[in-house]
């Protein structure tokens, strides 16, 4: 049920147009996913959602495993009937979130023991159980369980890491068995060059029908990421999907699909509107500050999604400053529509052979 066919390739650049099918639809890449960390993407229902234009968001096997559990998830006949979201989705695999997590974790080439985060009870999760995991969720597309170095972190310390998401891509392959579900590997290898090649030759040896760029945008300066990614995409088979795991600032998304990258995936629209920062093309626009008391125009005066159609920066402002909820889905609504609809035009500038345009146009106007 999953297919990948790329339909067009940027002369100028290493961006391209793909298609991604899916048993809960069809979607134009490069895209851009909403995160929905707990089953809910913040602030936002899945109506608001299919009105903007999102085709597939990320959920977490992390925070959906420890609440409200697999099993009932897949009591509910699976996450897209739990959560009323009835197009595509990806859950990430959990590594990430257990990496990132303070205090007790143990890890080996077993697999890792944490506490939860909720209260602070012991788990234990390693390939199998987070394909079973990811089986029951049943998303259209999981993610192998993987290793992310830090960053700043030793090249021992990455290799290492390489090493072992190695091999547990190895038995995560061999242990999923879902016809309906795409597994995807993942690179690692931090900001080494080396390791790089090393992970992406280890990992496509494995053949995924996709593969993900995994610890980028984990504290390293940009110029790395990017000199990463320049050397990352060419390691990778042109005829499958690239996602670039958890990037989504503007200027990222359209550096990334000018290195080849096909999916992207961030917190940033959401969190950023909980603490009253909108994006516009002329830059962040922080409409909590003084100056939009009685600003009366659109958060962003460039766009036509609802919430620039129908409200002012000073009634939002108003409603962040009074810690109305109201608050955090216009703003959010908004940041994920500019997200979305700025894929929509990347699309369309590549499509049109007018991508370096659309890339000199963006810096031009878009304020640091
Ligand atoms: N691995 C997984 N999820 C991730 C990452 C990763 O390296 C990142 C790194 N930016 C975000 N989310 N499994
Ligand atoms: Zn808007």
């Amino acid at each position: 049920m999953f297919t990948f066919q790329v339909t067009k390739n940027d002369d100028a650049s290493a961006a391209r147009l793909g298609r991604l099918s899916t048993s809960h639809g069809v979607f134009d890449t490069p895209i851009f996913m909403p995160v929905g960390t707990q089953a809910t993407v913040k602030a936002v229902t899945p109506e608001m959602l299919t009105e903007m234009g999102a085709g597939i968001i990320l959920s977490n096997t992390y925070h959906l495993y420890l609440r409200p559990g697999a099993d009932l998830v897949e009591r509910a006949g699976g996450l897209h009937k739990f959560m009323n979201w009835p197009r595509g989705i990806l859950t990430d695999s959990g590594g990430f979130q257990i990496f990132s997590l303070q205090g007790l974790r143990k890890i080996s080439d077993e697999g890792v023991v944490f506490n939860s985060h909720i209260d602070g009870s012991r788990h234990f999760l390693s390939p199998q159980i987070v394909m079973e995991i990811e089986q029951k969720l049943g998303a259209d597309i999981a993610m192998c369980f993987d290793e992310c170095a830090p960053y700043p972190c030793s090249y021992e310390e990455a290799d290492q890491a390489v090493t072992r998401t190695s091999l547990w891509a190895k038995r995560c392959r061999d242990s999923h068995n879902c016809s309906d579900q795409a597994l995807f590997g993942i690179i690692q290898g931090n900001i080494f060059a080396d390791l790089r090649e090393k992970s992406a030759r280890e990992i496509t040896a494995l053949d995924f029908p996709g593969y993900a760029i995994g610890g980028l945008s984990v504290g390293e300066p940009k110029e790395d990421m990017y000199r990463i990614l320049d050397l990352t995409h060419q390691l990778l088979p042109t005829d499958k999907p690239r996602y670039l795991m958890g990037v989504g600032a503007p200027e990222d998304l359209v550096e990334g699909v000018a290195r080849g990258v096909d999916m992207f995936d961030c917190v940033l629209p959401t969190r950023i509107a909980r603490h009253g920062t909108a994006f516009t093309h002329r830059g962040k626009l922080v409409v909590r500050n003084a100056v939009y008391a009685a600003d009366f125009r659109a958060l962003d005066t460039d766009c036509d999604c609802r919430v620039c159609k129908n409200y002012s920066r000073a009634y939002i402002r108003h409603l962040v400053k009074a810690e109305e909820i109201l608050a955090h889905t216009l703003i959010t609504y908004h940041n994920l529509y500019f997200l979305i609809k700025m894929m929509q035009d990347i699309r369309q500038a590549i499509a049109e052979d007018r991508f370096n345009e659309f890339y000199t146009n963006f810096y031009a106007s878009y304020k640091f």
